[in-house]
């Protein structure tokens, strides 16, 4: 089946007129030739190839994958040191509009992060629970439908790798991190298939990586073992790698989940991290190519009664003492907060604690746990907040100058809209925008995001803003109270079930009796894992009275009449946010009702507002009935509680 896209999310053909109508002189052969020919072509400009032009776009010099655009009276320039960064350099044009051919200051832009990725976490079979893609909530893969690659679908990979590249995005997974038997082939007899999908990225200068099981050795190669430390299992490594690197000149490197949710890893053979992943990379560093190693490691059969073990903790107790361990050409993959993106978590301690490492952070734009692209839910104010978070205070530096990389799990999939709730393209957009420059501000990176996509009037971009500002912590307040997190359907993880994991071994508990709630995470009574932050934050952290509201039950265990930093009982500020979140939503339902916009994106976002708001009710009804029934406190304002 081949999809149609109707909806080209922020590149629509509007966008290009102020380039597409002028003269335009591009001294290279290729993608950035021929973007501007076709933008020419659709509004009566002319690429020129000698003599005087508005634009002109070049190669010069050698260095990192930015750009300069010069304004004067003579013309606009566009000069970068590579190909890619000449498509940056294009795309940057495109968000300018008609200002990139007013005289201006010299605009010099570079990415922040040299690596901007996107983790696909799709499967070439449908898995009989997670389907095509796991944790998809925008249809089917682009790459596969049920056990074939999507070939007569390649121009819409084209159309998303150009969509990825206008944001800076220049590396992609295209495979899930939990690697089943027949994705494990993708790196032997189905490599022809990862052959053809590097094509349309190559072309914009996005590089492509494979998720790969430990076990391949064992699975692919009729090995008995996989341990890291065995020469033949090394010598499969190599020349496996070899060969996808021989056919694939530039391919990313390799991505891995071990000993992590049933993933196989070192652990088996009393192995290291750092053993198997260094295996891996000096099977890749001669080629160039680079290996991710997930940091998201814990052991998922452990009981809630026993206290001494915190899932929260895992990550770190697992990986700190490996600090330096690692090849250079490894990357340590980390999760944002030290659980399992939720919506709100204090950032991973391990972020802080790993100085002689390449670090990744990954934030989870494929909205688990923040309403499944049935909610509006703005990430960019969630994520600006971690990476300009400062672990040791501030003068120490933020989370952005700390890490080397940025990582999202991506939201896009075979869907019309690209990634289902057409307003979830936003974080898409600010994921990329983010990785280039993480001092861009939430608002303003939505603004460019709406001018491009909808070219709107004064009082619609203002609806878009009331409607999707706010929309994170709007979804925080009607969910798990107080960084408690979890509270969610068990499996699929939509919708309210307060205890749905509290005696289940996954290790996400809030603890609530009939006195009170939260995880005692402290080092005096509770878990220590207060103390695996530096300076201040380890005693912020531990402290009742200057713990952050919004972090009060990720850390402390507390009671249901425990006076808030903001002055209400932890009681009242459960009912409060949970009245005020649906009010919110409803609120913003009315005013999405008010917007004129293209019909099939109105009707669409119109549908999930609906959703949106029953599904608020019920979250709000669930834990403000719970906490009422658990701890037999009224509302004070005598709302209605179940
Ligand atoms: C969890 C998801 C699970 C993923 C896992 C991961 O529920 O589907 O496999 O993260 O990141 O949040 O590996």
């Amino acid at each position: 089946m081949t999809n149609v896209i109707t909806h080209p999310a922020w590149l629509p053909a509007a966008a290009w007129r102020p380039i597409g109508t002028r003269r335009v002189r591009v001294d290279v052969p290729g993608t950035v030739r021929d973007e501007v020919e076709a933008a020419c072509a659709a509004h009566g400009g002319r690429l020129v190839t000698a003599g005087e032009a508005d634009l002109t776009l070049t190669l010069t010099g050698t260095g990192h994958d930015g750009y300069a655009i010069t304004r004067d009276d003579r013309g606009t320039t566009v000069t970068a040191a590579t190909h890619a960064g000449l498509v940056h350099g294009l795309f940057a044009t495109v968000r300018m509009g008609e200002s990139a051919f007013t005289p201006g200051p010299r605009v010099a832009s570079r990415p922040a992060f040299p690596r901007r990725m996107l983790d696909h976490w799709d499967n070439v079979d449908v898995h009989p629970v997670m389907g095509q893609v796991e944790r998809g909530y925008a249809g089917g893969s682009l790459f596969w439908s049920a056990g074939a690659l999507r070939t007569a679908d390649l121009p819409r990979i084209r159309d998303y790798a150009r969509l990825l590249a206008s944001v800076g995005i220049n590396a992609v997974a295209l495979n899930n991190v939990n690697v089943h038997a027949t994705e494990a082939r993708l790196l032997t007899d189905r490599l022809p298939e990862i052959e053809l999908l590097a094509e349309p990225f190559r072309r914009y200068g996005i590089r492509v990586h494979l998720a790969v099981s430990f076990a391949a050795p064992m699975l692919l190669g009729g090995l008995d073992t996989a341990d890291p430390l065995d020469p033949a299992v090394r010598s499969w490594w190599a020349l496996t790698l070899g060969e996808v690197c021989e056919r694939i000149p530039d391919f990313g490197g390799v991505l891995v989940k071990a000993d992590s949710e049933g993933q196989p890893g070192p652990f088996a053979y009393g192995r290291t991290h750092a053993d198997g992943a260094n295996m891996l990379a000096e099977a890749l560093a001669p080629h160039g190519a680079t290996v991710h190693w997930r940091a998201f490691v814990y052991d998922h059969r452990q009981d809630w009664r026993d206290r001494s073990t915190d899932r929260a903790r895992a990550a770190y107790d697992h990986f700190t003492p490996l600090d330096g361990a690692f090849a250079d050409t490894v990357t340590v993959q980390v999760k944002h907060g030290p659980m399992d993106f939720q919506p709100r978590e204090p950032v991973s301690p391990v972020l802080a604690a790993m100085p002689r490492t390449r670090l990744a952070l990954e934030v989870q734009a494929t909205q688990e746990y923040t309403g499944q692209q049935k909610h509006v839910c703005y990430l960019a104010p969630m994520w600006s907040e971690i990476l300009r978070f400062r672990p040791r205070g501030d003068d120490g530096p933020p989370i952005a100058g700390t890490v080397g990389e940025l990582v999202a799990v991506a939201n896009t999939g075979d869907d019309p809209f690209w990634t289902g709730h057409p307003l979830a393209q936003a974080n898409l957009y600010a994921f990329g925008r983010l990785a280039w420059d993480p001092s861009l501000t939430p608002a303003e990176i939505l603004d460019e995001w709406i001018t491009l996509t909808f070219d709107p009037d004064d009082g619609t971009r203002a609806g878009l803003h009331d409607v999707m500002d706010d929309s994170w912590r709007t979804y925080e307040s009607y969910t798990a109270p107080l960084g408690v997190g979890f509270m969610v359907r068990p499996g699929h993880h939509y919708g309210p079930d307060v205890d749905g994991y509290e005696y289940t071994p996954w290790g996400t508990y809030h603890f609530a009796d009939r006195d009170g709630v939260g995880v005692d995470r402290t080092v005096a009574t509770g878990t220590g894992f207060a103390g695996l932050y530096p300076y201040p934050w380890n005693g912020v952290y531990e402290s009742l009275t200057d713990c952050p509201d919004e972090l009060l039950l990720f850390l402390h265990h507390v009671p249901y009449t425990h006076v808030l930093r903001s002055g209400r009982t932890v009681i009242q500020h459960i009912y409060d946010t949970h009245f005020d979140g649906v009010t919110r939503v409803e609120a913003a339902r009315e005013r999405w009702r008010r917007l004129a916009l293209d019909p099939d994106v109105h009707a669409r976002v119109a549908a999930l507002l609906d959703e949106q708001v029953r599904s608020a009710i019920e979250w709000r009804d669930q834990i403000n009935t719970y906490f009422f029934r658990k701890s037999g406190i009224g509302d004070t304002h005598g709302r209605m509680i179940y």
